[in-house]
């Protein structure tokens, strides 16, 4: 058997084209779904809800002469509060420590509007190279896809590739990843062949956790709660995990708790299912449900539950 390339010293790891490729484009593109399936590994949060993603998640690629360091992020949208703002420093960060920019554009929705307008921006003042992804090819006819292209290839420099896949069917991501590779720098591997991700696996945790709560709340509610891992411990072979969902008011809490505890047993339970999945083990979960009031306009609470750029958490 051959040596794991984790305990291979550093000067030994293969060379090949490495670098960092940005996911960017408008919330609900498809972003984490390109994500997961390149990985082949369900690591990002996705749902049909826009503004999924609250935090820069990195994903590691690594194939024979290839490290691509996917960079998932937020999806681009306007809004002032200091929540938007983190979400949106967060797609600065990934644009500024990019090789590679993805631009994913989803035919589905007639382009022109103000986010399709500053994702072209971001994508054009980053100054690397741009890669125009036309997804959902599945569910999108030869007009819609024509009309996103026309929409994005023009502000773009001639250069430009643009690579029609669909993100659910990784058998449709060749071309593009044929595209990354040409595109990025050569060098040494970055991260060992073997490791999926470098975030921590509490951040991911709270992410498959607010994939639930976008999947079983509705409206606007799953937008107004932040997920807090409170306790995440290995024990006999058994994760113990504590959670807390902060709401913004109390009408929020019952809703989240539903009529006698409802609502928060089916979170728990779908919850458990992801956790232990992401953890391999079987997972104890104690969920909370916490008024904390205004969170999303509160810095030093986006600190705490780890949703500014560059904070952790607790890290408890
Ligand atoms: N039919 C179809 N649906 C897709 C495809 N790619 C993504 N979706 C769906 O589009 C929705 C949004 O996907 P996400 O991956 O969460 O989108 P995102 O760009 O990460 O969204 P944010 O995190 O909000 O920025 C989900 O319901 C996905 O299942 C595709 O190729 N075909
Ligand atoms: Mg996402």
């Amino acid at each position: 058997m051959s040596t794991p390339l984790s305990i291979k010293p550093p000067e030994e790891w293969p060379l090949g084209h490495v670098g960092f490729v940005a996911l960017l484009g408008r919330p609900n593109t498809g972003k984490s779904t390109l994500l997961n399936s390149v990985l082949d590994y369900h690591l990002a949060a996705v749902s049909p809800r826009p503004q999924t993603t609250r935090r820069r998640l990195l994903g590691v690629y690594s194939t024979d002469g290839m490290q691509a360091l996917f960079l998932d992020t937020p999806g681009v949208h306007a809004g002032g509060g200091p929540l938007d703002e983190a979400m949106q420093e967060g797609v600065r960060r990934a644009l500024h420590d990019a090789d590679v920019v993805v631009l994913m554009a989803d035919p589905t929705r007639l382009p022109g509007q103000a986010e399709d307008q500053k994702v072209l921006e971001l994508a054009v003042a980053a100054h690397k190279p741009v890669i125009l992804v036309l997804n959902k090819r599945d569910v999108t006819n030869a007009e819609q896809q024509e009309a996103v292209r026309a929409f994005f290839a023009p502000g773009l420099p001639p250069e430009t590739p643009v690579v029609h896949i669909s993100a659910l069917n990784k058998g449709s991501l060749g071309p593009l990843l044929a595209a990354i590779r040409s595109r990025l720098p050569e060098g040494p591997f970055l991260y060992p062949a073997d490791m999926l991700t470098d975030t921590i696996e509490r951040h991911v945790g709270a992410e498959l956790i607010r994939e639930v709560l976008l999947d079983l709340l509705s409206a606007e509610l799953p937008h107004a709660i932040a997920v807090e891992i409170e306790a995440w411990k290995e024990l006999h072979d058994q994760r113990e995990i504590s959670a807390v969902l902060h709401v913004e008011r109390d009408s929020q809490k019952r809703i989240v708790i539903g009529e006698g505890g409802r609502m928060i047993k089916q979170i728990r339970d779908d919850a458990k299912k992801k956790l232990a999945e992401l953890c391999g083990a079987p997972v104890h979960l104690d969920l909370w449900v916490k008024v904390s009031d205004d969170w999303r306009k509160n810095k030093n609470r986006l600190g705490e539950f780890g949703l500014l750029p560059g904070f952790s958490g607790k890290g408890r």
